[in-house]
């Protein structure tokens, strides 16, 4: 290993040991690793090839990944002996983990669920590979000024990336634009604009499994890499501008999850990367296979979410008018290939796209989908008879005069299966969303529950909880997480007990110490550690949690000599850039917290921190150290939640709705684990069909609540009373959509009962270890194992 060390240090990256900085070791460590996996994927791909398995092929806008240096340690077992070598060389290599920087290639659940998935698949054998974009600023760092979120470009690949390996033969040509020619049921595509797509691949490693499997991120290329006669002309600038053009569409990640804007370069960006996709898939499986007949049996295509939703016209469009395949049997492959996963119900996320921008940058593709609706209610109308008001909802284009393409009906119509992300979602997903569909598919419709990595976000997240773990019931459960199940015999254990609070005690204090570096906050590592930690959304109700800590500092300094049970309320999330109720929420979180925390009646009792930049590196140091997870969306909004499990399987009791996967973990960890309050979706339905909700009326009965909402307003955290008046309309006036009001009372209580269980320690961490032990579920090797066998069919490479 020192071997191998020192001469990626002074052949590959051409420095001397003697003069070789922190970052030239972790370039070097880095490097030697990545050579190590390299001969495990070309065995993998050997395998794949010779077996002739099946391959996944999982589409994602986005891979939320991290550092990958410990992981790529621990895959390979190498980590005692890299740590060794590196001490001989006088370099630590817990030093070096932290100068790697952490990716950022998406907004937050659905990328980094991408990332968990990509992780099982290889620890699962899996033959698959991940396609997806690879953005020069990913998801932008956020800075806090004076409490205002400022976003700042995310320049992550500044420093070179060891990881990804360009793949110039892997390049495919792209076009836009132009028009189309027909030629009977085929068509040709001319006068476009093009360019090159162009693979950098990344290896995702599994754990106990020899596997390793790929991620391929595109990059772009201009056709032509200068504009010639510009640059004979002098004109440098002018010559470069194809390149520029050209490298437009990868620029940057939309950072924006709670809306869709239908933007033309968005499009751009979907079209660009399902067509680099699309063709390799083809690729790859026409050097081995000349019937087509036979793809169905060899690849899967999954669309994570809409956002590669073109993948099956544009698969349509090269297998009809490249291929020359028949339309009827080229569909029928579609349709036998791909699968889709709805991530969210929220109306205004959910993708449409003007026909008018399609028509102008995808004029065939919007011929295909025109064509395939027309077959699909034709199809229909000679089942079932006319019936306009049914055309109107499954139709893959609506609203009249200015029409529009709605890529979830489009992803459910090419698709074998459909399917949600917790149980309850799932449930809504067939009746709420697509409720025609599921009547006329009925099969199609299925749930996958979300699960996590166990390898990130316990074993390298948790190291003291992975060994008392390891030390219980042996170190499987890195790839088994079921066996966590055997924990429940310690969850009354004295010993046990004392150890997991002594655990978690150590990672406060770790916290602590980060609070106060980043902050200057001193919080008291003694106190519960409070936590809501994701994207902030209204759906997901960070205001209920702010008003609630309003409101106990209200109560701590009515009644300052009673005994209250110490809180540090952690907060962390980036809002979308233009989501002004977002971003006013951080700065309402920020301003309570400077009020309160320098309020020295309480300050002992109750603090409130928002941590900027949240981001995975950030949560591997917030989730081990929380005691009380907060989960409370109302309930029917949070699809599934996936931070709600990584909390769990630390050792947080959850505080939540009966919201996405919350209800799984209530199942799981059982009712005296878990603090659920608030509204069902039936009662949610209820309210809102009676039209009898009024905000106020709560607003006026309950004072606690009324005291709280009126101090935002009054400007007792702010010089500028005006400042929250936004929030307390939206509350007030705007008759408060998420419900906050309705739910605030059982919140509160649920609160009281969190305090009083705290009070009795073993007790507590007798919750916490049942939350641990609970949490076996929720691995997305489970997750992956289920995609497996009900929606792809594919089969496991043998270890
Ligand atoms: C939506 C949009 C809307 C249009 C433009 C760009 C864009 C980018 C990302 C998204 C993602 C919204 C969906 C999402 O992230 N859903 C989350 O998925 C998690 C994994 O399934 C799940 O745990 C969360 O509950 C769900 O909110």
């Amino acid at each position: 290993m020192k071997e191998a060390l020192l001469a990626r240090l002074v052949l590959g990256l051409g420095v001397a040991p003697e003069t070789a900085t922190q970052r030239d070791w972790f370039q070097a460590t880095a490097v030697t690793l990545r050579e190590i996996l390299v001969e495990r994927w070309h065995e993998t791909n050997r395998r794949v090839h010779e077996e002739g398995l099946k391959q996944v092929s999982y589409l994602s806008m986005e891979f939320l990944l991290a550092r990958d240096l410990e992981n790529a340690l621990m895959s390979t077992g190498l980590l005692g002996e890299c740590r060794q070598a590196l001490a001989e060389c006088g370099v630590d290599l817990n030093d070096l983990l932290g100068l790697e920087a952490t990716p950022a290639l998406g907004n937050g659940g659905l990328g980094r669920l991408a990332a968990c998935f990509m992780d099982s698949m290889a620890c699962l054998g899996l033959p698959a590979i991940g396609y997806g974009i690879r953005y020069e600023f990913g998801m932008f760092r956020q800075e806090i000024a004076d409490g205002w979120q400022v976003e700042r470009p995310d320049d992550w690949l500044s420093d070179s990336n060891p990881w990804e390996m360009l793949r110039p033969e892997r390049q495919y040509l792209i076009r836009l634009g132009g028009r189309v020619e027909h030629h009977g049921e085929r068509a040709s595509w001319i006068d476009t604009e093009n360019l090159f797509a162009i693979a950098y691949d990344t290896l995702v490693p599994g754990h106990g499994h020899s596997a390793v499997d790929t991620l391929r991120l595109w990059s772009a290329k201009p056709v032509q890499a200068m504009d010639l006669a510009a640059f004979n002309r002098g004109d440098y600038a002018q010559a470069l501008a194809p390149r520029v053009r050209a490298k437009t569409v990868v620029r940057v990640l939309y950072p924006d999850d709670s809306t869709l804007e239908g933007r033309e370069l968005r499009l751009r960006q979907e079209h660009f990367f399902v067509s680099a996709s699309i063709q390799d898939i083809i690729r790859r499986f026409r050097e081995d296979y000349d019937d087509w007949a036979l793809l169905p049996q060899k690849a899967a295509i999954h669309l994570n979410d809409t956002h590669p939703a073109l993948a099956p016209a544009e698969f349509m469009r090269q297998l009809v008018d490249e291929h020359e395949v028949e339309w009827n049997a080229a569909w029928d492959l579609a349709t036998a290939i791909f699968s889709y996963t709805n991530h969210t119900l929220m109306p205004e996320a959910l993708e449409v796209w003007p026909s008018e921008m399609m028509a102008r940058l995808l004029p065939r593709h919007l011929q295909i989908i025109e064509e395939i609706n027309q077959r699909f209610l034709s199809g229909l109308r000679e089942l079932h008879g006319e019936n306009q008001d049914r055309d109107g909802e499954v139709s893959l284009i609506t609203g009249g005069d200015h029409p529009q393409i709605n890529m979830g009906r489009m992803s459910v119509l090419a698709s074998r299966k459909v399917n949600g992300v917790s149980k309850l979602h799932s449930r809504l997903v067939r009746e709420q969303l697509f409720p025609q569909f599921a009547s006329i598919y009925p099969d199609r419709f299925d749930n996958v529950t979300n699960g996590i990595t166990p390898r990130r976000w316990l074993a390298q997240a948790n190291h003291a909880l992975s060994a008392l773990i390891d030390e219980k019931i042996g170190s499987t459960w890195r790839s088994d997480l079921a066996r966590l199940s055997q924990l429940e015999a310690f969850s009354t254990d004295v010993d046990f007990c004392a150890r997991l609070r002594d655990i978690k005690q150590a990672n406060k204090l770790a916290l602590a110490n980060l609070i106060h570096d980043r902050l200057g906050v001193h919080v008291d590592p003694a106190s519960m550690f409070d936590v809501q930690v994701k994207r902030i959304h209204e759906y997901k109700r960070q205001l209920l949690n702010l008003i609630g800590v309003v409101a106990r500092w209200n109560a701590i300094r009515a009644e300052p000599e009673k005994d209250w049970v110490p809180r540090t309320v952690v907060m962390a999330g980036k809002a979308a850039s233009a989501y002004h109720m977002a971003k006013l929420i951080i700065k309402l979180a920020h301003d309570i917290g400077r009020r309160i925390n320098a309020d020295p009646l309480t300050s002992d009792r109750l603090k409130l921190v928002f941590l900027p930049d949240y981001n995975v590196s950030l949560a591997e140091r917030i989730i081990p150290a929380a005691d009380l997870s907060e989960q409370i969306s109302l309930a029917g909004t949070e699809a599934s939640g996936t931070g709600n499990m990584k909390l769990a399987l630390n050792g947080a009791v959850t505080i939540g709705t009966a919201d996405g996967a919350n209800v799984e973990i209530a199942e799981a960890v059982g009712p005296d684990d878990i603090f659920i309050f608030g509204m069902t979706v039936e009662e949610v339905a209820a309210l809102r069909a009676s039209g009898t909700y009024s905000s106020r009326e709560i607003y006026r009965t309950n004072h606690r609540l009324q005291e709280a909402i009126d101090q935002i307003g009054a400007g007792e955290f702010n010089s500028d009373p005006a400042c929250f008046w936004p929030i307390v309309d939206s509350l007030l006036d705007g008759n408060d959509h998420f419900l906050l009001l309705a739910d605030f009372d059982s919140y509160w209580t649920a609160q009281a009962r969190v305090d009083h269980a705290w009070r009795d320690p073993s007790a507590w961490s007798t919750k916490a270890a049942r939350n641990i032990s609970g949490s076996g579920i929720f691995s997305s090797d489970r997750s992956i194992r289920d995609y497996v066998e009900r929606i792809w069919q594919a089969e496991l490479l043998s270890p």
